[in-house]
């Protein structure tokens, strides 16, 4: 007997189970015993190797197949009526005609297999915001990883009642069992992948990939692009942002967001351990936030998601401490290395690596191999409460109110440490023109520069020149409006010979202390604010000294590199910023058209 006397949903999965004919289905309670179960049958079925209890509690390597490792961007589809609605930057396809395509590659898609109904609940219980998806899979992968990332089971179907609305997720990878056939480790089916969203319907079908973003349907698809068309039409935002929240020395509070592209330091600034004496930081959430103007004009923050699916590779004790505590027990590794006392290994982890792994790929490693030991875009799935650093407010239903907004991304040139936009409309050119050297977090190449803009480019349900004007229009929808300041970071600036002149990681609070003393904040154990900034063409940057580097080795030069603007450079930027507009035809706000017509007016004045 299904657990539920929800109409809707029941007549759903009767639709898709007559559909995908699979063998059986199977409600998840959401249970520590049911995670426990589906564990072991992903042991016995070689999905998972079990970590050494002694080194690794509770905690499994999961290899997925070389051809399903990342996001695939070229087949992530949003479907809605009319094409302009998707934007230059999506792809598109008539949701009828999607559909057709869909139902066929679906028909008979789970047979040999289990239907999982996982039904979950996004954003803190009682909150305004609260929003309910069930997915539909095939996949126990995907299952134990939504345990972890969203509040699944029993509790979210009860308070879904008879009648609460739902957003349709539904997964397969795509791999019918004949009868008698072997499995595979990884089911999957590479050829012909769908991430499929139709936010008029409020739906989501994903066929084909078992990995991350592709299937694990409440992160990127639900609270990301469907949620950001929900956010559109309510009136709030959806966004690919960490939060952080920050004490001084004088015991001010801040809680900042920070939009930066993927695998390019939203983790690692959420769990920032502050070289900088007095300073503490603390985690709202990693990877994406919800917000919401409040009765005073403030933007509220909220984390969506209940756990982190991290980039292993590069964290490291020095680098983030408190995400290897948190991963300590109790986590689901995928793509990393495997060492020979049944512990994961990855790059960056240890400065010399292990003299013997089994990679990612399930062969003999040793140093000096061709390739890396863990894939590049390696996981770690854990539960948000297993972290040390998680402030106590991460479970506010309200959300925390926002003081600054940190865009960022990977640019080896041209952008400097740090700058503030003059005002709300110029932070809204900033994050539109956000851009950043390609990582391994999609398929596809790496390293390349492209514009991504607020860091939505993958994950914006509809036109992103409507998802710009969506935040322009935010002064005007709040009787005092009381936005957070604006602010352009970039801890990739290269050097001569391509090292990084930032130490990045936890030396990024001088960075955050200027940002925190522009938003009124009392740094000093004193109560002094030190946030001295001189005007630039670009906007507000710090001013001789303002950013404190006692106790940092970084000579003076690199400093002045750091912050350096080189007018001929952002010339150059604008050339790009034009072609970059030029896509959106007469969608573009005419608010951004002049806020880079001033930006090149300023850049001309300067010489
Ligand atoms: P997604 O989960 O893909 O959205 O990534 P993310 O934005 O959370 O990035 P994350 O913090 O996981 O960092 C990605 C990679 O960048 C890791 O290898 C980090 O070690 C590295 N990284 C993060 N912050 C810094 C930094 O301040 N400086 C340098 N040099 N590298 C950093
Ligand atoms: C990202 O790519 O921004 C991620 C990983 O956070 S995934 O969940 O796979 O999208
Ligand atoms: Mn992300």
């Amino acid at each position: 007997m299904p657990p539920t006397e929800h109409k809707a949903l029941l007549h759903w999965v009767e639709e898709v189970a007559r559909l995908a004919q699979p063998d059986r289905v199977h409600w998840c309670d959401g249970s520590e015993a049911e995670q426990a179960r589906l564990c072991q049958e992903l042991v016995d079925r070689g999905t998972f190797t079990a970590l050494s209890a002694d080194r690794r509690p509770g905690s499994f390597l999961a290899r997925s197949d070389p051809r399903d490792v990342a996001r695939l961007e070229g087949r992530t589809f949003i479907c809605c009526e009319e094409e302009a609605d998707a934007g230059p930057t999506n792809n598109w396809l008539a949701p009828a005609e999607m559909r057709e395509r869909l139902v066929r590659l679906f028909a008979g898609s789970m047979r040999g297999r289990t239907m999982y109904v996982v039904p979950f609940a996004m954003a803190p219980a009682g909150s305004p915001l609260e929003t309910w998806g069930v997915e539909l899979t095939d996949s126990p992968y995907v299952v134990v990883n939504m345990a972890i990332m969203t509040r699944m089971g029993k509790a979210p179907l009860a308070a879904m009642g008879t009648d609460g609305d739902f957003v349709r997720c539904l997964h397969s990878v795509g791999a019918p069992l004949p009868e008698g056939a072997a499995d595979v480790p990884w089911p999957c089916n590479p050829g012909n992948v769908y991430v499929a969203h139709f936010p008029e319907s409020r739906e989501i079908w994903s066929y084909g990939s078992g990995y991350g973003g592709n299937a694990l349907l409440g992160k990127k698809c639900l609270a990301l692009r469907v949620a950001s068309v929900i956010g559109r039409d309510e009136g709030w935002l959806a966004e690919h942002m960490t939060v952080v929240k920050v004490t001084s020395p004088a015991g001010d509070v801040q809680y900042m967001a920070g939009a930066f592209p993927s695998a390019c330091g939203k983790t690692n600034l959420a769990m920032l351990v502050p070289t900088l004496a007095g300073w503490k930081a603390e985690t709202i959430g990693d990877d994406i936030c919800w917000m919401r103007l409040g009765p005073d004009g403030r933007l509220y923050a909220l984390n969506p998601e209940a756990g982190f699916f991290g980039v292993a590779p590069g964290t490291s004790q020095l680098t983030n401490p408190n995400a290897l505590a948190t991963v300590r027990h109790g986590t689901i590794f995928t793509n990393t290395a495997l060492t020979d006392d049944g512990d994961v290994w990855w790059e960056g982890l240890t400065s010399t690596p292990p003299e013997h792994l089994i990679d990612w790929k399930g062969e003999d490693w040793w140093p000096g191999r061709p390739g890396p030991a863990a894939h590049p875009n390696a996981r770690f799935t854990v539960a948000a409460a297993q972290c040390p650093s998680m402030a106590p407010e991460w479970l506010s239903p309200e959300g925390v109110p926002i003081s600054a907004i940190l865009f960022g991304g990977r640019r080896s040139t041209t952008v400097p440490l740090v700058h503030e936009a003059f005002d709300w409309e110029h932070g809204v050119y900033l994050g539109s023109s956000l851009a950043s050297e390609t990582t391994a977090a999609a398929a596809g190449d790496v390293g390349v520069l492209r514009r991504d803009p607020f860091a939505m480019l993958p994950f914006c349900g509809y036109n992103m020149a409507d998802y710009w004007a969506h935040w322009l229009s935010l002064p005007a929808r709040a009787e005092r409006p009381n936005l957070p300041k604006v602010f352009l970071v970039n801890w990739f600036r290269k050097g001569a010979g391509g090292r990084y002149l930032w130490p990045g990681f936890g030396e990024n609070i001088r960075v955050i202390a200027w940002v925190f003393a522009r938003c009124g904040g009392r740094t000093g154990e004193a109560g002094e604010r030190v946030g001295g900034a001189v005007r630039t063409p670009i906007g507000w940057a710090p001013s001789p000294g303002a950013i404190p580097t006692d106790g940092l080795e970084l000579p003076d030069e690199d400093m002045e590199e750091l912050l350096r603007v080189d007018v001929a450079e952002w010339r150059q930027e604008v050339s790009s910023m034009q072609e970059h507009y030029r896509r959106f035809g007469d969608r573009l706000p005419q608010q951004l058209a002049g806020q880079l017509a001033a930006l090149a007016e300023r850049l001309e004045q300067a010489g």
